[in-house]
This record gives C-alpha cells, sequence and structure tokens, in this order.
C-alpha cells in the first residue's frame, strides 16, 4: 500500500502563488497497490524472470527466453515452433502465486504483448482451501499486433475457499507473444477491500502549515511552541467551497481588533488539489458575515463586522455591517452590491428554491439606548443572474417583517414546503419574540426552541417540540440528514451561554421527520463526545462526518470524530480524531475529491490557528475508486434524466451542495439522492427531483459511489436556472 508522500515543504516568500507544505496531490489518498511480484521480470532468476516460469500442455514445441524491456530492461517472449494441441505459457511460480486476495474480489489485470497470433488467452488458476491448484478462468486478450500495446482483463469474483490464486499469458498457435509490465489491482470485494488498515476502519488525516514556523509537536494549544507565531496562514473562519474546487477560506480582520484598527482584511484562496494557495484581497471586514453560494457559482457575503467592542471580555459594543459583496470565482474579486437594510453581524444566509437568499439575525449596524443588539430586520437578496453583483437586496418594505429577534446564526433550512426550518441552532444566545432583547435568559416566554417559519407571513413561527437540552444548543451543528428528500434534521452537541448554564457542553443529538405530519424532535443516539462547536459534513456514501470542537467556551479540546449513517441510526462510529485542536471558529467541508478540510480555530483572541487538517474518511481506503466517464448533460433541469457513464457499476450516486460554513453553521448544505436511479452495467440514469426547494438552483458535487460505499471523484453539475 502507497500513499504519495508529500513534497518537501515549499515556500516561496514574496511570490503570490504558494504552495503550502504537506499536501498530497489532487486524486487523494490512494493508488491500488499492485499485487503482482517482479510485475515488470526485471530481477532474473537463472533464464527467466523472478516468480515466472514456463507451462505447458498437450503436443506442442517451443521456448521461452528473456528479450529487451517495452520501456526497461527486460520482457519475456514465448514461442510456439510447432503445435497439435494444448498451449505453451508464461505463468506465476507457485511460490509467488497471490495470496492476498479475498473472495468476492475482482482481478483488474493489465499488461503489454506484442504478438505475431490472435490465439493466445490470460488463464487464472486458484489454489483451493486444501491446497490443491485447479483451473478457473480464461480470458481472451484480443489480435496480433507488431507493436506493443496494452491488454486487459477483469475476472469475475473471486471464488470462496480460495486461498492463492495465479496466471499466465498462453500461445496457443504457432508463433511468438513479447510481454511486459503486468499490473494487477483487487476491486472491492462483496466483504469489502482494506488496502490500509487504519485508514479502511477510521481514515486518517494530513496537516497543511503555511511555511509558518514548526509547530512541532504542538496539537494546537494556544501555549504551545510556535503556535502563536503563525501568520502566514489566514484565520479561516469562514470556509466556502467554489465550483472550481478552490476553497475560499474568509478572516476579515480574523478577530482581531488591531488588525480592524489598521483596516487589515484577509481572505485565502485554497487549492486542496495542488496545496497551493495566494492571500485575496478584501475589502471590508467579513469577520462574521454571512454568505452563500448563488445559483451561478458566485458567493453572496452579507454583513460582518462595522465595529470591534471596545470591551473583548462582554458582549457589547460590536456592530454589524450593512454591506454586501459577491465573490466572484472567475475572477476572484469582491465585487460590491446594494447595501442591506440593516448592518448584520453573524446573519444566517438560506438560498430559496428560486434561488433568492433570505438573511436574519446577527447585531444590528447601530446601537439602541447605547448598547448592541439583534437586528429584527429580515433581509431578502433577489437573484438576477444577469446582474454584476448577482441580484440586489429589496427594500425592507418588500420583505415580510417578523418581530422576532432571530440571535445569531440562526439555523433556517429551506424545507420542500419553502418553509424554513429553525433546527434550534444558533450562536450566543438563542432566538425570542416579544420586545425582548434578551438572548441569554432562559424565560419560556419569549424563547423560541426549533420551529417551522414562512418567510413569506410576519410572525409565523410554528414551534416543534421535543429538542433535548433546548437551553443548550449554542454553537450546534444542525445537518439536512441524506437524502434531502427525506428531510430529517439532526441537531449535535451544544452549550448553554447563559449564567444559568453548567458551562460545559452536551453529547445529545435529536432527530425531526420534517415530513410528518407533526414533527416532533426526538432523541439521536449521543455523540461520543460532549462537544460545542461541533462541524458536521455530509458525505458522497449517505453518512454524516462530525469532528472539532470543544468541552467548554474556547476552551478544553475535544480531539474526536466520528460517523454516523442514517440507515443504522443507533450510534456514533468513532473516526481518527484531528490532532489539531479546532474550538471556537472552526469549520469543515466537503471537498469535491471526496476528503474532508477541517480549518480555523480560536481559543483566544490573540490567537488563531491557521493550519488545515485534511481527512480521508474510510472510504478511501476500500479499493479503486469508481470513475465517471461522462455526464449527459452539465445543466440539469427539474425533473430530468441524466445518464452518467463510469468505469464499473456503481451502486448510488449523490448531488452534494458545497459547502459554506461558519460557527458550526451550513444550513444549506444537502445531499440529494436521484428520486430513482437505474443501472446497467456501467450506464446510470439519475432521474432528478422536480422540486427545487429540495436542491436549490446552483452548481453540484456529483458523486458516484459504489456497493462497497467509494465514491469517485465529483464532477460538477449546475441544477435549475
Ligand atoms: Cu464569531
Amino acid at each position: 500500500m502507497r500513499f504519495r508522500r508529500p513534497r518537501a515543504r515549499v515556500f516561496l516568500a514574496g511570490s503570490a502563488m504558494l504552495t503550502a507544505a504537506l499536501v498530497q496531490g489532487g486524486v487523494p489518498a490512494y493508488a491500488a497497490p499492485n499485487i503482482v511480484p517482479n510485475p515488470k521480470l526485471e530481477t532474473k532468476a537463472g533464464k527467466l524472470p523472478k516468480c515466472w516460469e514456463v507451462w505447458t500442455k498437450g503436443r506442442n514445441e517451443g521456448s521461452a527466453k528473456l528479450v529487451r524491456g517495452r520501456v526497461s530492461k527486460r520482457a519475456v517472449q514465448i514461442k510456439q515452433k510447432m503445435r497439435v494441441s494444448g498451449a505453451r505459457a508464461l505463468i506465476q511460480t507457485k511460490a509467488c502465486a497471490i495470496k492476498k486476495v479475498k473472495p468476492g474480489q475482482r482481478l483488474n489485470l493489465s499488461f503489454h504483448l506484442k504478438s505475431t497470433t490472435p490465439k493466445m488467452s490470460v488463464m487464472f488458476f486458484r489454489q483451493k482451501s486444501n491446497g490443491s491448484w485447479v483451473s478457473w478462468a480464461d480470458y481472451g486478450v484480443g489480435g496480433a499486433s507488431s507493436k506493443w500495446r496494452k491488454a486487459t482483463v477483469k475476472t469475475g469474483p473471486v471464488p470462496a475457499g480460495t486461498k492463492a490464486v495465479r496466471f499466465g499469458l498462453a500461445i496457443s498457435g504457432k508463433g511468438t507473444i513479447t510481454t511486459d509490465d503486468y499490473l494487477m489491482t483487487a476491486s472491492a470485494g462483496a466483504a469489502g477491500r482494506c488496502t490500509d488498515k487504519t485508514g479502511c476502519v477510521e481514515g486518517k488525516w494530513r496537516y497543511v502549515d503555511f511555511g509558518d514556523p514548526k509547530p512541532g509537536a504542538d496539537d494546537g494549544d494556544p501555549g504551545d511552541a510556535g503556535a502563536l507565531a503563525r501568520k502566514k496562514g489566514v484565520r479561516a473562519m469562514h470556509t466556502v467551497v467554489l465550483n472550481n474546487g478552490k476553497v475560499l477560506l474568509i478572516a476579515g480582520t480574523g478577530n482581531n481588533a488591531q488588525n480592524f484598527a489598521a483596516g487589515s482584511f484577509e481572505s485565502m484562496l485554497f487549492d486542496p488539489a495542488t496545496g497551493k494557495y495566494r492571500k485575496i484581497k478584501t475589502p471590508v471586514d467579513m469577520f462574521c458575515a454571512g454568505h452563500v453560494q448563488l445559483s451561478d457559482g458566485r458567493v453572496l457575503i452579507m454583513g460582518g463586522t462595522k465595529k470591534y467592542s471596545e470591551n473583548d471580555s462582554g458582549y457589547q459594543g460590536w456592530l454589524g455591517e450593512e454591506k454586501s459583496y459577491i465573490f466572484d470565482p472567475k475572477d476572484n474579486k469582491y465585487h460590491r452590491t446594494n447595501d442591506m437594510n440593516d448592518g448584520h453581524w453573524y446573519p444566517s444566509a438560506t438560498i430559496l428554491g428560486n434561488g433568492d437568499v433570505y438573511s436574519v439575525g446577527g447585531y444590528a449596524g447601530d446601537y439602541q439606548g447605547g448598547y448592541q443588539y439583534v437586528s429584527r430586520v429580515a433581509e431578502l437578496f433577489k437573484y438576477n443572474k444577469k446582474s454584476k453583483t448577482g441580484g440586489a437586496w429589496l427594500p425592507a418594505n418588500k420583505v415580510a417583517q417578523s418581530n422576532i429577534n432571530w440571535s445569531t446564526y440562526p439555523a433556517l433550512i429551506l424545507m420542500q414546503n419553502g418553509k424554513l426550518f429553525y433546527s434550534g441552532s444558533s450562536v450566543f444566545g438563542h432566538p425570542v419574540t416579544g420586545n425582548s432583547n434578551d438572548n441569554y435568559t432562559h424565560n419560556e416566554g419569549n424563547f423560541l426552541s426549533a420551529g417551522i417559519f414562512d418567510y413569506k407571513k410576519k410572525n409565523s413561527f410554528k414551534e416543534v417540540p421535543g429538542l433535548s437540552q433546548k437551553w443548550a444548543r449554542d454553537q450546534s451543528a444542525s445537518v439536512l440528514l441524506p437524502p434531502a428528500q427525506r428531510q430529517k434534521v439532526m441537531t449535535m452537541g451544544g452549550m448553554d451561554f447563559s449564567a444559568q448554564g453548567p458551562g460545559v457542553a452536551h453529547a445529545h443529538t435529536d432527530i425531526v421527520d420534517l415530513n410528518s405530519p407533526s414533527p416532533r424532535y426526538r432523541r439521536g443516539p449521543d455523540l461520543n463526545a460532549a462537544k460545542v462547536y461541533v462541524s458536521a459534513v455530509l458525505l458522497p456514501d449517505g453518512k454524516v462526518f462530525e469532528t472539532g470542537g470543544s468541552y467548554a467556551n474556547r476552551t478544553q479540546y475535544v480531539r474526536e470524530a466520528a460517523m454516523f449513517d442514517p440507515k443504522k441510526p443507533d450510534a456514533w462510529t468513532a473516526m481518527a480524531p484531528d490532532k489539531v485542536g479546532r474550538t471556537y471558529h472552526n469549520t469543515a467541508v466537503l471537498l469535491p475529491d471526496g476528503r474532508v478540510l477541517a480549518a480555523g480555530s480560536n481559543p483566544i483572541s490573540n490567537f488563531y490557528e491557521t493550519r488545515i487538517s485534511i481527512y480521508s474518511p474510510p472510504y478511501l481506503f476500500k479499493g479503486p475508486r469508481p470513475k465517471i466517464r461522462s455526464v449527459s448533460k452539465k445543466y440539469w433541469a427539474y425533473g430530468g434524466a441524466y445518464t452518467i457513464k463510469t468505469d464499473r457499476k456503481i451502486k448510488s450516486a449523490w448531488l452534494m451542495r458545497p459547502g459554506a460554513v461558519t460557527h458550526s453553521s451550513d444550513p444549506n448544505q444537502r445531499a440529494v439522492a436521484p428520486e430513482k436511479l437505474t443501472i446497467k452495467g456501467d450506464t446510470a440514469k439519475f432521474k432528478f427531483t422536480n422540486k427545487p426547494n429540495i436542491a436549490p438552483p446552483g452548481w453540484y458535487m456529483l458523486f458516484a459511489t459504489d456497493a462497497n460505499g467509494v465514491p469517485s471523484v465529483a464532477e460538477w453539475v449546475h441544477v435549475g436556472g
């Protein structure tokens, strides 16, 4: 089993494009190992290559010898001078037979040959459990060729009770065959193939630094040597996957008042496929802004920090920005839109089925009675793809305004009926109704737990009961479980930031079925560890991965990660933990290559973790990945059906909306399954939903996943108008 080793650390100070250390190449993690010993026939043993011998059967005469190789020194030529019956072959010796095969696996063989006769085949033998060898299968390999050509063979499943396999190239006519360069890989079997014992069970992490002083053995604690010196990376508070596979990491001032005073705002464009990155000129303090990808792939960013608190220890003094920008992946620049009607520091951002964006909450742009307060202005961005700025914010009187104080980053998830589900997850206090500005006190009278909200109607909030730990869902994570069509939402972890709270996190999860006529949260399996600042990522095998977080407010990292399978909803399965501690202001997203990127952590205000962690889930250690060869259309219409050609049979396909996450909140994250998937051999027909509210317009990552849960690298497709 081989991994591409990370390149030596490259850091070109002063250059615009830089390469981060410790980033592996684009297509991740995994190359299936060659299970043929001495595959290039280079090692000699007597007159033939080591591990290879001549096999004959029937009445024939011939020879075999070493000749010049295709690209290296040696190849083997088999010659049959006379033949009445049978065949002659170059075959693996029994001592070198392939023992690493499991019943149910298929073997993929390729090799090169030249031949004067088409009468040839690849013969496979297998060793039964009693030790005896029997013929297993023969495969033709095509016609004669005077030049080197590549031949491939795919076997059927290895039969039960097979201890070992060997194969050889046989000639059954008069003539010569010259052969070289064997490669055999074993594909996933019914029982699943593991190419790396640890990775297969719990996945593996890699770490990317940006050339800052080597952190050594530290794991992200502010007290660790070198940690405070990390400055070259970016304070990734906001992480947005772009439709070109790059990741936009936004810091703004990065929670640093000196940066604010200096007008120093930052973003970084990071390419997880190459490790290249560069800083992006950032016009305003997007620290704690809202963001969402518009239908055309541009990113709408609203609000942020207009003023820092003069008293960092309290929650007073912060003001929200009214400005809003579009980040365009085509020119990597921010373009200003019209302003919102109020400032919003920590606003929500939900894309609707028609491509518009609804946003509420966050601290307002001005003081009320000398204090900061949550804006009650609901904002709606009318999408217009022809507009230079992607559209415009409507005047406040064109948007239904409610008497709801939404607190900060309320998780508002678009439901299939077009209403919004407030999951109960928020940041720094819970939403309240009436005239209350008290987001912290436990007061049933004005408290809004989870509920369904029709943004078109004033004050239409209808409570969804049953959320456990309802006072303690601050910086919990809520996800629409795969597939989006099932309309099940899970909320996990969190903490109570009020004075009444115990001051520590809990491990509760709750699941609600929004398709039910009277939705109600019910307890799900507890997380394996209590945590707040949870990051949860949907994966293209239909599972949910959670990572990051801490046990108390900005302290006591919980280095734990786990996987939840909605099909087996009884427990979380422990995965490898991220070694870098990630508390407040951490994020995680799915990458188009199936890996997960985790960034950020801000335990104290003058310290920020800039290292990025990249996680390869177990599915990247379970044999070769399916490959999407073609998709019949790049632009998908609601209700359409599209053909996906793959290099092998797949089991499922997913449209994954790219992540745009901050503060554990990405209400737009969703995994859309086909309404129907018709599979014939290597062709699958994906019947796409006719409901825009199930898959709001935009660019999605299309993954094809095999029976073993191994996903392809994604193709980007656009859905809707
Ligand atoms: Cu924040």
